[in-house]
């Protein structure tokens, strides 16, 4: 590689720039900068410092810093040689300083001693080693100024613009700011370095013409710090599947609908939901007792009967799925289709004969297993309140132990291994077709019971489906929620399980100042722990429910729809801002504290449109809003002086130079070509 061909092209001024200044304030890595066009993060920034010991020609080994070295500037080719020095003061230096074009000296905005260096130290070594050579001034380290890292701000307290401005003043020298981590200032220092270097080289060769377009240093214009990103919504995990409160429920049946006899003395109190929505036998059971006996039932069964077939028989809610997941149907499965069919054609025959709706309807010839059902007042073991309860007797067959692991099942989905009548549940699960829990028993039996995560996958999922369509239809409720704008039924033992407040309602309880949409995506979200989108839901609403009903989970998941949903408006063009500022306060008053940072945000960032249009509505916020909106205003306050300051400054100087050059033109029949000094 020849380094040396810049010396002999045409008209390529070749620059020694020195660049000095204390310890650690940014000097290699101003000139890596420039030199390699290295990035990094703040971060990596502040970990890794290597003192410079040895200066090294990098331009002998690498090729890039050596074609990064040509530049063009005011149409002077130029050819930069920058040179890097160690920052201890008692160092010898002098083979820096011989035959520099200009000397860049360094300090740190985020260091004010370096910047009291400049003057003790710095400005008198430059002066004594090379008197004439021009000086600028730099301030390394801009971003620190403005950057968020408390633990740096307050340990170094970063220096305004003001004070090195003034200071450069006193030297009658240019002054830049730079920061690395910003990109920002890098070309503004080392250009302006190059036409302070060649102002006075046209001083002493004033024959050499093409270096009569060079400026005077430049004044820089202010540094506009990026736009803070916009805070993400970060939605917790979801705080239970339910699974461990629906296995509570049934050892503490709170609210239970359902009363199993067993044997003539074993008494298991369950809940009508949970069994109808595990297993469609049940479901067909429980949909069979709300038409015989409609005035016991609270829930709406009337759509049901209009979701039966036209043999009338009763539809399970998915046997196709059951199918689907290679659950064969046993010829037991297919006796209980053709005796169910049988039933419903005549009119179930033991119904008929009891007359009355409260009265015994006999089941056993309906499925094994089962012999009566009917409608009783009974006393609830945990809330001792009487109320009615289905009491379903089973067939002495049916042994309590197996029969209860089975109801576990049907709450949770899962089988402990460890069940020690594997045997009496795999013959109860066939006899009530629970063929799911059968394959899981098999499962355990073949040592495979690592299958059986993939069963209760595929029955959480079912379920939850099963959950929604009951939910949307009213099925088996037990609740009414009457609302401003309607009323809504819903499952008490379901809501119980995802938030303890339930407990408290009462079956016709009126909740004033809430509509019937963000009540439903409240009970869609107790059922399924997730939000349904819906696009007429009012987010902010369904805050302030959701906060009330004290669910946190769901007032993430509405405040990341609420995000969603604006940022989906802005991107095609719609204005938010209105609706921004109308949200910032709710969601503060509502805890949801996530959607009123990004409000905050967004206000902030689009402080001077949202300013223009809604002035009003910004000056009646509070007072912490307010000042808030002061101090993170983007583009900032001082920014905004400071471009201020600039534009002046620039308009002033364009006058000087204007009324110099007139100056000079007038002159030029005695004195052609006089240039302006340097700064
Ligand atoms: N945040 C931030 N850090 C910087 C910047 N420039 C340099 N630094 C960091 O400041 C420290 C010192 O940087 P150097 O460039 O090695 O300092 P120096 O002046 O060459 O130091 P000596 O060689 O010891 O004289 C390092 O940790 C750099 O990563 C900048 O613009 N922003
Ligand atoms: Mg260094």
């Amino acid at each position: 590689m020849d380094t040396d061909m810049d010396y002999e092209r045409p008209n390529v001024e070749t620059i020694k720039c020195v660049v000095v200044g204390d310890n650690a304030v940014g000097k290699t890595r101003l000139i890596c900068a420039r030199a390699c066009n290295t990035t990094l993060t703040q971060y990596q920034l502040l970990a890794t410092h290597v003192p410079t010991v040895w200066a090294i020609d990098q331009y002998r080994v690498c090729q890039e810093v050596l074609e990064r070295s040509r530049d063009v500037v005011d149409e002077v080719s130029v050819s930069l040689r920058l040179w890097d020095t160690f920052g201890d003061h008692h160092k010898d230096r002098r083979f820096a300083y011989g035959r520099s074009d200009v000397v860049v000296l360094c300090f740190s905005i985020a260091n004010p001693n370096s910047l009291h260096h400049v003057k003790t130290m710095w400005h008198q070594e430059i002066k004594h080693f090379c008197p004439r050579t021009p000086v600028v001034l730099v301030g390394c380290q801009l971003d620190l100024r403005y950057a968020d890292l408390e633990a740096v701000n307050r340990a170094r307290r970063p220096l305004a613009r003001k004070r090195p401005e003034r200071f450069a003043k006193e030297l009658g020298i240019p002054y830049y700011e730079t920061s690395v981590f910003d990109q920002f200032g890098i070309k503004d220092v080392f250009d302006n370095a190059i036409r302070a270097a060649l102002i006075s080289r046209r001083h002493l060769q004033f024959w050499k013409s093409h270096l009569k377009k060079v400026q005077k240093p430049l004044l820089q214009a202010p540094f506009l710090p990026p736009k803070a990103p916009p805070p993400v919504i970060k939605v917790p995990e979801c705080p239970s599947t339910g699974t461990n409160e629906a296995a509570c429920l049934l050892d503490n049946p709170l609210c239970a609908d359902v009363l199993f006899i067993l044997q003539d003395q074993e008494r298991i109190f369950a809940h009508r939901i949970y069994l109808a929505t595990s297993s469609s036998k049940f479901y067909d059971l429980f949909l069979m007792e709300c038409e015989e006996t409609p005035h016991w039932s609270e829930g709406a069964c009337e759509q049901e009967k209009q979701s039966r077939d036209f043999q009338g028989r009763p539809l399970s809610l998915d046997p196709d799925e059951e199918r689907e997941e290679g659950t064969p149907r046993t010829p037991q499965a297919d006796q209980w289709t053709s005796s169910s069919q049988n039933l419903s054609q005549q009119e179930t025959p033991g119904l008929e004969a009891e007359g009355s709706a409260a009265e015994t309807q006999t089941l056993s010839g309906w499925s094994k297993g089962f012999v009566a059902m009917h409608k009783e007042m009974q006393v609830n073991p945990i809330s001792k309140r009487v109320g009615p309860m289905t009491v379903v007797r089973m067939d002495p067959s049916v042994q309590p132990g197996p029969f209860r692991t089975l109801l576990q099942f049907l709450y949770t989905g899962q089988l402990d291994e460890k069940e020690r009548d594997l045997v009496g549940l795999a013959q109860i699960a066939e006899v009530l077709e629970m063929f799911d829990l059968r394959m899981m028993v098999e499962n355990i039996m073949n040592k495979e019971a690592f299958m059986n995560q993939e069963i209760t996958k595929a029955f959480t999922y079912r379920k939850a489906n099963r959950i929604k369509e009951c939910l949307s239809k009213g099925t088996f409720s037990d609740v009414t929620f009457k609302l401003d704008d309607g009323a809504i039924s819903a499952h008490k033992p379901l809501l119980i399980c995802s938030c303890k407040w339930m407990a408290a309602i009462e079956v016709g309880v009126y909740l004033p100042n809430i509509n019937k949409m963000s009540m439903q995506a409240v009970l869609d979200y107790l059922y399924t722990k997730q939000l349904s989108p819906n696009l007429d839901l009012d987010p902010l609403e369904l805050i302030a429910l959701a906060n009330r009903f004290c669910l946190p989970h769901l007032v993430a998941l509405a405040e990341q729809h609420a995000v969603q949903e604006l940022t989906r408006a802005a991107m095609s063009g719609v204005g938010i801002d209105g609706e921004v500022l109308s949200y910032l306060e709710l969601a503060q008053f509502h805890n949801a504290h996530q959607l009123a940072a990004w409000c905050l945000h967004h206000i902030c960032t689009n402080y001077n449109s949202v300013c223009s249009k809604f002035r009003k509505e910004i000056k009646s916020k509070s007072a912490d809003n307010q000042e808030y909106f002061e101090r993170h205003r983007w583009p900032p306050v001082w920014y905004l002086k400071e471009e201020d300051h600039y534009q002046r400054v620039k308009r002033e100087r364009e006058k000087e130079d204007i009324a110099l050059n007139k100056h000079h033109s007038r002159r030029k029949w005695c004195f052609w070509n006089s240039s302006p000094a340097v700064a």
